[in-house]
């Protein structure tokens, strides 16, 4: 679940391990650069936790935000866990 305030949509994913986690990342890092469209992200072993704002519009959360969620969470729902 996205958690949703005026400056940042969060959410930490975990995974069965970190050879798992980073496969998520590498796939959400191309959606991104397909977007133009960058998370504020930190992975600890098997978790990653991501934190979306966009930047241009003075680090509140858009549209651009909520599409990117939507796609990560698709991305996700292909990991088991
Ligand atoms: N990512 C995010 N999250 N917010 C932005 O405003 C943003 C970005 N802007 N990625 C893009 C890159 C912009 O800085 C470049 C210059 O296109």
């Amino acid at each position: 679940m996205w958690n949703e305030t005026p400056n940042n949509l969060n959410h930490l994913f975990t995974f069965k391990d970190f050879t798992e986690a980073f496969a998520f990342m590498t796939r959400v890092a191309f959606v991104c650069e397909k977007m133009n469209h960058h998370p504020e992200w930190t992975n600890v072993w098997n978790t990653v936790e991501i934190n979306l704002s966009t930047h241009d519009a003075g680090n509140v959360v858009t549209d651009k935000d909520r599409e990117l969620a939507k796609k990560i969470d698709e991305i996700y729902a292909q990991y088991s866990r």
